[in-house]
């Protein structure tokens, strides 16, 4: 059912795995997010507890401080370290003027939610960077529509990570320690049929009539590289990088499969694949709509499974040693491909998992994933 074809992936007995991961734990590297945040609060003059909104909690906030205070305290607009009427006055105003939530700076984007869900994003430790990198967590992009998550910036060890059943090609080696020195946005689902009719006027997937029924929240797939290319122009939207694919894939795991509810620092297991991705013909030998399966750490879905995802790098072999945003090589024939697909088996689903497709090549399993800067 598809032209691509793939090399049948060592089969490995669990005794001969050697899981040469480094335990290195992910803390964000530290940035200029305390100067990001400032702006966000300058920008909504009234937002006194930093909670993205302007509200009673924080009139609350002001009348709470109300007399002499310490030098910039919020809600002494007027800086003569007293909190007094005249500050009341200029609450109310800003009351009336901002009411509601904080605008983004995001001139591409619809707020959605400033913060994490906690029931989403299970790790405190992951909410925490994403608030404080000073961006709202779920945003919806204007042109496209397409929901997105923050993604904050890390280190995290990328390449080989063997299931139970198999082995890592050589491809996935050698591990290497992988910086990521800024947040992105990731799309929460892959680019669906409905998202890309919309912006290029035609549907090219082959799973839709007269070969299927309709179901447009299917991902788009026979867009080769290059017509994503023109897809990213029209909408100022961009592939993630294949570093930030596996970054934003592991949340957080050290393991072939990421997170799944029971198993929050992800599992070898092969036969649990099955709860996050759609994989082996489960299902149907056909693409799903997205989001049918459980998300991952970063409340992203279908990550491993349902159709393979470009990257922008060329394909080619890591290099040895530490990296900082790495982009892959700078020239190649083929670009690369993550996650797996709705017809092969959970080895190509692991998270370290790399194919390859040349740029012009089209299939009925190869879609997107967009990703965009702040
Ligand atoms: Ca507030
Ligand atoms: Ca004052
Ligand atoms: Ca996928």
């Amino acid at each position: 059912m598809s032209a691509l074809t793939l090399p049948k992936p060592p089969t490995v007995t669990p005794t001969e795995i050697t899981f040469n991961i480094d335990s290195t734990d992910t803390t964000a590297t530290s940035d200029s997010s305390d100067a990001t945040q400032s702006n966000f609060v300058s920008a909504c003059a009234g937002d006194l507890n930093q909670d993205h909104a302007v509200d009673s909690a924080d009139l609350g906030t002001l009348l709470g401080s109300y007399g002499p205070c310490p030098e910039a305290t919020p809600g002494d607009f007027n800086f003569d370290a007293v909190i007094d009427s005249s500050d009341l006055g200029t609450m109310l105003v800003t009351m009336l003027e901002n009411f509601g939530p904080c605008p983004s700076d995001l001139a591409w984007a619809t707020v959605l939610q400033w913060n994490p869900d906690s029931d989403v994003v299970l790790d405190a430790d992951v909410r925490a960077k994403i608030s404080a990198s000073g961006y709202p967590w779920s945003v919806r992009d204007t042109g496209t529509g397409i929901e997105m998550l923050l993604i904050p910036g890390g280190t995290f060890t990328m390449g080989c990570s063997a299931s139970d059943l198999y082995g890592c090609s050589s491809a996935e080696n050698p591990t290497h320690q992988v910086s990521l020195s800024r947040a992105f946005y990731l799309g929460k689902t892959e680019v669906t049929q409905a998202q890309w009719q919309d912006k290029m006027g035609s549907n090219p997937s082959y799973f839709q009539p007269p070969n299927y029924t309709l179901d447009t929240s299917r991902p788009v797939e026979r867009v080769s590289w290059n017509d994503i290319a023109g897809f990213n122009t029209a909408t100022g939207l961009r592939l993630p990088s294949e570093a930030e694919w596996e970054y934003a894939c592991r949340g957080n795991t050290t393991t072939a499969f990421h997170s799944m509810p029971g198993y929050p620092n992800g599992t070898n297991d092969d036969s649990l694949l099955g709860n996050i991705a759609w994989f082996d013909c489960d299902g149907g030998c056909n693409t799903h709509p997205v989001a049918g399966k459980a998300a991952n750490a970063f409340g992203i879905y279908d990550m491993s499974g349902n159709v393979w995802e470009c990257c922008n790098d060329w394909y080619g072999s890591y290099a040895a040693g530490n990296a900082t945003d790495p982009a892959g090589p700078s020239t190649g024939s083929s670009r690369v491909l993550r996650g797996g697909n709705w017809n092969y088996y959970s080895s190509l689903c692991r998270s370290s998992y790399r194919l390859y497709v040349g740029p012009y090549a089209r299939d009925n399993s190869v879609g997107f994933r967009a990703a965009r800067i702040p």
